[in-house]
């Protein structure tokens, strides 16, 4: 008799080979012996709450370690739950798996219990969804999808296994099982040398450049490259996204509030790894008269919304590098003359840090969110993730939290998707125990997947949550107020007086209730210590709102 291997063990093999250690998940019968391989291939099996948590959780991960995520998720509801994580990965260009369920193929399109048109559902936010034909198939079609994670700006893919397909057994030498490694080619793309030529000569010639290094520098892994770019060409930083933490606060070449400024004064921009989309005003804010270079991992993302004068398909690090290296023999004293372009950007900035600075320190109460973002920031160390998961606070901790480290900043992404907090700290702490994991959320989001939080106590996945509660969806309040008048601005967001804090200890972690901004610190200092997951419920004055929130030009 051979040895015979089912579908699940063979997805559990896939991934290994594919070196994913965790699977995120919430059970249903359709996908059972999948957990069964996992155990045979020591992959742990982490259980959440809701799909919703499962998916995000790929992400995260995949943005931390730098491999690919995996959400296995039953059918139907199971899947349907995940949609909203595998979106919000294919707008932030995470590359992660979602598994789902599917009825057996001997009763397809029969009515079967939770069947539904996964594929079809699944196939505009993907880049890849597939399902599973044969038993013998199945680990195949897992590196497959794998390997179409990664086609140009990586993204997900979605795979449905039909249970027999599933369950049933096949002769182990009838099963293609792609071994780790051999499967696929290299991702990095060196750009076109002679696009890398003609940015060398627009570097040697500029006389006031700025660069905003976005989310694919982190992606890509090039901290390094987009370092030395700046440094030795001597060319002012704006960082967004996971960019941000590249270079570090208080680096000569790290700028942030005055990048509007930069973009309307420069004469040359170079955009690395981020869209023109309504992050970057869809282009429109960069100075007409600049000249533009945009570099992307994606040749359909380089000159949309906004002419260019180059585009440079290809890896951020290799792009980087080759222009710094080519560039060097050529520059002369330009760079050096660019000191009084730093400068004058450097005034900038200070000046709006300084502006800013009373309601940082501010005695308030209720507390502005303003203090309450600071002393976050205050106590990052190098070593702490930062993640954002919210409306108005989040926006205001845009302007004023800056990561330490390369790596260490969360959001969502351009989807702006309420929810992620609690499944990106959980993915976070779980592929980086060494680090420490802090999540501001607003109290709407953190409403949507809080019950997660139980998840973390049960791996034991400490973290620092803090809600910024205002008792209110006020980002959205503000835009109500803003059209409809503050008489009709109280309908549809108005939310409990809920002390998350207590939630926190009814679910194992620790928490606390500040309402005094000199409590904030000291509540921080507990919940590190702690050892716990936390949650310190801060009470923000719901009367204010963050810039970006009143500019939001929907509302105009
Ligand atoms: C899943 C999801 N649902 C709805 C929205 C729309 N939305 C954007 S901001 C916001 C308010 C969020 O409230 P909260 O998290 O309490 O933050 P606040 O604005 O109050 O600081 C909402 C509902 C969204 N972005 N994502
Ligand atoms: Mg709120």
């Amino acid at each position: 008799m051979s040895e015979t291997i089912s579908g699940g063990h063979l997805v559990a093999k896939a991934l290994k080979a594919e070196g994913v250690e965790v699977i995120y998940t919430l059970c249903g019968g359709h996908i059972i012996d999948i957990y069964d391989g996992c155990v045979d291939e020591g992959i742990e099996v982490i259980d959440v709450r809701h799909e919703q948590v499962a998916a995000h959780a790929a992400d995260g991960y995949a943005r931390i370690t730098g491999k690919p995520g995996c959400a296995v998720v039953t059918a139907g509801p199971g899947t349907t739950d995940a949609v909203t994580g595998v979106a919000n990965a294919f707008r932030a260009e995470s590359p992660m798996l979602l598994i789902g369920g599917q009825g057996a193929l001997s009763q397809h399109k029969m009515g079967s219990l939770q069947d539904l048109p996964h594929v079809d559902m699944m196939a505009p936010i993907t880049k890849f969804a597939a399902t599973v034909p044969s038993t013998e198939r199945v680990a195949d079609i897992v590196s497959m999808a794998f390997r179409e994670c990664y086609h140009g700006a990586p993204g997900p893919s979605f795979l449905e296994i039909p249970r027999d397909v599933l369950d049933a057994k096949v002769p182990l030498e009838k099963a293609r099982i792609p071994e780790a490694g051999r499967y696929r080619a290299s991702t990095r793309q060196a750009g076109d040398p002679e696009a890398i030529e003609r940015l060398a000569d627009l570097l040697a010639h500029a006389e006031k450049p700025a660069i905003l290094l976005g989310s694919q520098v982190w992606t890509c892994r090039a901290t390094d490259a987009a370092t030395g770019f700046v440094r030795s060409l001597n060319v002012p930083a704006y960082m967004n996204g996971s960019g941000r933490g590249t270079l570090a606060p208080g680096d000569p070449h790290h700028f942030q509030l005055s990048r509007r400024y930069a973009f309307t004064e420069a004469d040359l921009i170079i955009i690395v790894g981020t869209p023109f989309d309504f992050r970057m005003g869809y282009g429109k804010r960069l100075s007409p008269t600049a000249t533009v270079v945009q570099i992307d991992l994606d040749y359909r993302t380089v000159g949309k919304n906004r002419d260019i004068d180059l585009g440079i398909v290809g890896d951020a690090g290799l792009v980087l590098s080759a222009a710094a290296q080519a560039a060097s023999g050529r520059i002369g004293d330009a760079a050096a003359k660019r000191k009084a372009w730093l400068e004058e950007l450097r005034t900038v900035e200070t000046q709006a840090y300084e502006k800013r600075l009373p309601r940082q320190h501010s005695d308030a109460r209720p507390i502005d969110p303003y203090r309450l973002v600071h002393e976050i920031n205050e106590f990052l160390t190098e070593d702490t993730i930062y993640i954002g998961d919210g409306g108005d606070i989040v926006t205001f901790s845009g302007q004023v939290v800056q990561p330490k480290s390369p790596g260490h900043w969360m959001d969502p992404g351009p989807l702006g998707t309420l929810g992620v907090g609690t499944a990106f700290a959980m993915a976070a702490k779980q592929a980086r125990r060494d680090k420490e994991v802090l999540c501001l959320f607003g109290d709407g989001a953190f409403s949507l997947t809080g019950w997660d939080f139980e998840t973390m106590v049960r791996f034991d996945l400490p973290f620092i949550g803090i809600i910024g509660n205002n008792s209110s969806m006020n980002q959205i309040r503000y835009g109500q107020a803003a059209k409809y008048g503050e008489d009709r601005a109280r309908v549809g967001n108005t939310l409990g007086d809920i002390r998350y804090g207590e939630f926190a200890k009814l679910l194992g972690g620790h928490g606390e209730e500040v309402r005094d901004p000199s409590e904030i610190r000291p509540a921080l200092e507990r919940a590190r210590e702690s050892g716990k997951p936390s949650l310190i419920n801060v009470w923000v004055d719901p009367e204010v709102y963050a810039p970006g929130t009143m500019n939001q030009t929907m509302y105009k």
